[in-house]
């Protein structure tokens, strides 16, 4: 079976769980705290040398890492992915965007005001006009369509909603994004999550 190395309270974490409940993979869930620095023990670091969950052990007890690789490998050929060649690459496309300008922005904000308890002055005053920037850039893209490509739910819409339906933990009003707090409030009733807000 396969085994999810995560912590609660992170969204990379959560999209490995998404991935696996909307397929129907059964798993075993172990809790790793950030915040008490369980992946920097010696028998995580042997799992993951990066320190990070989330880390799986597959079934054969090989383990992968890094939140956007584990979904795809859990939902390669499943309808979360495309068929069609470049749908599938415009689904990567947000995928590496998600990793390099949204989580870095929306999720990094997020840690240091909810969990790290630091006041507006003390963060980096740069994350909130980009991920005003970012969130606008999603509201663009989705006043169009409901999902990110292809007409349907794909890993795109479950990698990028797991820190947006977060994002009013970092101190960003999703209410002035419409398109995007419709699409949340979408993907989060097709993967039936109980809405954060
Ligand atoms: N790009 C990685 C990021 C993983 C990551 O930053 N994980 C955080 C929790 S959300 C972590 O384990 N932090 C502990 C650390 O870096 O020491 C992914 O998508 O999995």
């Amino acid at each position: 079976m396969l085994t999810i190395y995560g912590d609660s309270i992170s969204g990379n974490c959560h999209k490995v769980r998404f991935v696996a409940d909307r397929l129907g993979i059964p798993y075993r869930w172990i809790e790793i705290s950030v915040l008490k620095a369980e992946t920097r023990t010696a028998d995580f670091l042997a799992m993951n040398p990066a320190g990070q969950v989330p880390t799986v052990r597959l079934a054969d007890g090989r383990f992968l890492s890094q939140s956007n690789a584990i979904m795809l490998h859990l939902a390669e050929g499943s309808a979360l992915v495309p068929a069609d060649a470049y749908q599938r690459a415009l689904m990567n496309q947000w995928l590496f965007w998600e990793q390099y300008s949204h989580e870095t922005v929306i999720a990094v904000r997020r840690f240091h005001k909810h969990y790290l308890g630091k006041s507006d002055d003390e963060m980096d005053p740069a994350l909130l006009e980009k991920g005003a920037r970012v969130l606008g850039v999603m509201d663009g893209h989705l006043a169009a369509r409901d999902y990110f490509t292809g007409g349907a739910l794909s890993l795109a819409d479950i990698a990028l909603v797991a820190y947006t339906r977060l994002a009013h933990e970092g101190g960003f009003r999703l209410a002035d994004y419409p398109h995007v707090a419709a699409w949340v409030a979408r993907v989060e009733k097709y993967l039936g999550i109980a809405a954060t807000r």
